[in-house]
This record gives structure tokens, C-alpha cells and sequence, in this order.
């Protein structure tokens, strides 16, 4: 089969997880013998050998488009330049630059099609996330290929029906504001999120098309959060625990850590910065470390500096962006990972920490709850433990438990966690499910089945 992917990031251009997931069913889809093709916009980076060039006009300007090839792990990847397809900023410059850098990049996406498609007709687009709602709607108008759109992360947004009748797509534009991604889903053949969750928890979106919508699980890659490779892979972990606290500053204790994007929409830091404030009072607070890593928002970054001046002896903030390998130390050093998401449509913490022997403690929210299986509904197969989101007292209340648990049960998770993280969460299974979503044959959610 030949498939075209659509997508605002491929690796190494990489804002979030998106990066990370189109790049890996690209490799994957490659790997499973089939062809791919990746269009994405070029963001100043200049990747690949030109090999095409052409112009396009776009709000009253003709913008000369730069086509540059390269193949990479079995992989074509054709990156878009010119114009603001070279603008560094991946989702800007601004607002307003995004949406017209969306359109340009659907008009370019259509004109490249036009130039490679009697040598290579894709048997399938699939698109990633509301920024391709153009090139979508353009190859799927002129072209009538079959088409996929997955949603990594619902934006909710609304943007100007104008946008559209400018990416030639009046027709997908009947009212002044349009919301994009329903626009995609309601243009693809079939729709995708990366959990089952995820998806249910927000049917009020993926419910308008119940019919063609079905979760394909994100995979992880373990073959780098891998504890063999780690610089002390050949301590016992208590050792690397006290350790890995020295180096922070910390003398030893129960190890839990945050590592995410400071943010109050999403991952729910503050969550933790309360549930840490409430241990406080705890007497078991002497015996626990926190590690919180992260940047984002300045009022959390103030409340986590302040939150690690009041307790010295127990919390370490650190604000700056760490190495993946000093994250790969920390994974397979600290007792228990917290992922206190609002939401989270898949999540790659918890499995990273699952690969390297981390107990996660995770918010019940889509991708956490469908990879978490907490231990005490199934004593044996548990994997960590889930609770409320927004619910800093439920936190502090099960890192407290947890902080009791016996060597034998920590042990039992840990090694639970690292064979499902390895064995249900590959890339190869969620490349092949992809698969039967481009032919259909696939399952899909029945509202109505009891
Ligand atoms: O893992 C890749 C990522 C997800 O939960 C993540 C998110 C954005 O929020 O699918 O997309």
C-alpha cells in the first residue's frame, strides 16, 4: 500500500508528542513493507536536496514554493518551503500566521500531489491534527483519495470561514465560523484518536461521527528508555535512587517525579504542588523526595520555586529542558512517576517510566487509564496506581499507601509494568491497526450495542 501522511511535525522538527507519533508510524508503516510518504512543512530547517519548485497564490500573493526530498529509515519525507512554510515558529508566527501558514501548506500540499501523482498515487492520505484540515480537503476534492484523519489532541477552536475560501474549500465553509477539526472528520473517511479513552470521554465531539471513528493506541519505543542503558545500570536501584538524589541535592527518601509542560489546561502540575502542600502536615512527608521538571507558565514556574523554598529538604524544581539521557537516569532511578493530567489523549510518561521500572501514579484520564492498570482492582497484573484528576487529596492520599508498599509488591509493578509497556504498547501494533483503519476493516464504537 502506498500512504501519504500529513503532518505539522516529523522529527526532529518537534514541539510535542505528535513529533514522536507521526515519525514512528512513518518507520513503522516502512517497516511492515508498504510505501510512505510524508508531506510537512519545512519550518526554516532546510532538510533534503531540492527537487521541485512552483508557485502558489495565496492571500493575493504568489508565494514560490521550494520542494526538498529526502528518504530517512525507509521513509520519503518531502519537506514545504517558501513563504511562511519557512517560518521557524512551527505553530505561528501568531495566530494569524498559523492559519495562513495552514492554508499555504494545504495549496502546496495539492500542488506537490499534482507533480509526483502519475508515478505515486497514494492509496490513502492520513492527516494529523487540525493543521492539515486544508491539504486534506484539497487532496480529498481534487484528487478523491481515500482519507484518514487522526486527532492527537481536540484544540476545540473556531477559525474564520474566510480561511477556507481561500484554501479553495468555500464549500466546507457554510457559516462565518468553522471549527477545523470537525471539518476534518467530517471530510475523512475514517477518524482516529490515540486511546479508547480519550475517545469516549470526548464523544460529544467524536460521537457527530460515530460510524467511521475508532482509537488506535500510540506505541512506545523502549529500545531508548531502555534501563540497560543507563549510566548505572549496574547498581542495584536503591543505590541509584540515592544517587540520582545527591545529584539534585537531595538526601535519600521515597523518589516520586513530575516531568511535563507547566500548564493549567492540561497536565496538572498544580494538581501536584497542592497534593505536596497537603503532605506537608503528613508525618510521613520526612521520609519523601519530590522531582518536579518542567517549564511553561510563570505563575506555576513561581509556585513550584516557592513550593521547593518551603520545603528544601524534600522538593527540587527544575526549569530548564534536561537531556534525554539525565530523564532515562531519573526514570530508572526514582521509585514512582506522577502524571496528574487533566487529560491526557495517550501520554508517553507513563510508559517511558514503565519501561524503566518507575511506578506511575496517573490521573484516570484516557491514555493513562487504558495503559495503567492499577493494582488494586487486579493485584496481580497492576501496573501503578490511578486516580481522580484535579484531586490533590486523592493524590497526596495514595502517595502516602504507596510510600508503604513492601519490596515484594513494588517489585510485581515494576516488572508488570515493563512487559506490557514492551509487549501492548508497540509501534508495530498500532502501524497495523492503522492498516485496517486505511482498508476499513476495522472495529468501530456502537453507541447503540448493549
Ligand atoms: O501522546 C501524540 C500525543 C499524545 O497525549 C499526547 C498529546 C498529544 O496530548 O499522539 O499527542
Amino acid at each position: 500500500m502506498r500512504v501519504l501522511l500529513l503532518s505539522f511535525e516529523y522529527l526532529p522538527v518537534k514541539v510535542g508528542g505528535l513529533a514522536e507519533a507521526v515519525t514512528n508510524i512513518a518507520e513503522g508503516l516502512a517497516e511492515l513493507g508498504h510505501e510512505v510518504i510524508v508531506f510537512t512543512p519545512d519550518h526554516g530547517k532546510g532538510l533534503g536536496e531540492p527537487v521541485e519548485r512552483f508557485r502558489v497564490l495565496a492571500f493575493g500573493e504568489e508565494v514560490e514554493v521550494e520542494v526538498r526530498k529526502r528518504e530517512e529509515n525507509g521513509v520519503t519525507v518531502y519537506s514545504l518551503a517558501g513563504g511562511l512554510l519557512s517560518e521557524s515558529d512551527v505553530y505561528g508566527p501568531g495566530w494569524e500566521g498559523l492559519l495562513k501558514k495552514t492554508v499555504l501548506f494545504g495549496k502546496a500540499s495539492a500542488g506537490l500531489l499534482n507533480a509526483i501523482i502519475e508515478e505515486s498515487k497514494p492509496d490513502v492520505v492520513h492527516a494529523h491534527d487540525w493543521h492539515t484540515v486544508f491539504a486534506l480537503g484539497l487532496i480529498r476534492k481534487y484528487f478523491g483519495i481515500r482519507s484518514v484523519f487522526t486527532v492527537h489532541r481536540l484544540n476545540k477552536g473556531k477559525i474564520a470561514g474566510q480561511y477556507f475560501h481561500e484554501a479553495n474549500l468555500a464549500e466546507l465553509a457554510p457559516y462565518p465560523d468553522i471549527d477545523p477539526e470537525h471539518t476534518a472528520a467530517y471530510v475523512a473517511d475514517m477518524v482516529t484518536t490515540v486511546s479508547r479513552s480519550y475517545m469516549l470521554e470526548e464523544w460529544g465531539f467524536f460521537g457527530i461521527f460515530e460510524g467511521k471513528v475508532t482509537h488506535v493506541f500510540n506505541g512506545i519505543d523502549c529500545s531508548f528508555w531502555n534501563e540497560e542503558l543507563m549510566e548505572t545500570a549496574n547498581f542495584p536501584r536503591e543505590e541509584r535512587r540515592k544517587r540520582i538524589l545527591e545529584r539534585f541535592g537531595l538526601s535519600d527518601g521515597k523518589a516520586f517525579m513530575f516531568i511535563g509542560r507547566f500548564d493549567k489546561a492540561q497536565k496538572g502540575v498544580d494538581t501536584l504542588l497542592r497534593a505536596i502542600e497537603l503532605l506537608s502536615n503528613d508525618p510521613a512527608f520526612a521520609e519523601m523526595r519530590f522531582i518536579i521538571v518542567g517549564k511553561g507558565n510563570p505563575e506555576l514556574e513561581r509556585w513550584a520555586k516557592d513550593v521547593e523554598k518551603r520545603f528544601p529538604q524534600n522538593v527540587r524544581v527544575i526549569t530548564e529542558i534536561l537531556p534525554r539521557e539525565t530523564v532515562r537516569e531519573l526514570y530508572g532511578s526514582v521509585d514512582f512517576v506522577v502524571i496528574p493530567s487533566n487529560f491526557e489523549p495517550f501520554g508517553l510518561v507513563q510508559l517511558e517510566a514503565m519501561c524503566l521500572g518507575a511506578i506511575p501514579i496517573g490521573s484516570a484520564v484516557g491514555g493513562i487509564k487504558d495503559t495503567v492498570i492499577d493494582v488494586r482492582a487486579n493485584p496481580e497484573g497492576g501496573t501503578g496506581f490511578l486516580v481522580p484528576p484535579r484531586d490533590a487529596f486523592a493524590l497526596a492520599t495514595i502517595m502516602v499507601t504507596t510510600k508503604n508498599l513492601d519490596t515484594e509488591t513494588l517489585q510485581r509493578l515494576r516488572e508488570n509494568g515493563k512487559k506490557r509497556a514492551r509487549k501492548d504498547f508497540t509501534w508495530k501494533k498500532a502501524c497495523r491497526r492503522y492498516l485496517n483503519v486505511y482498508t476499513g476493516s476495522v472495529d468501530r464504537v456502537m453507541s447503540f450495542l448493549r
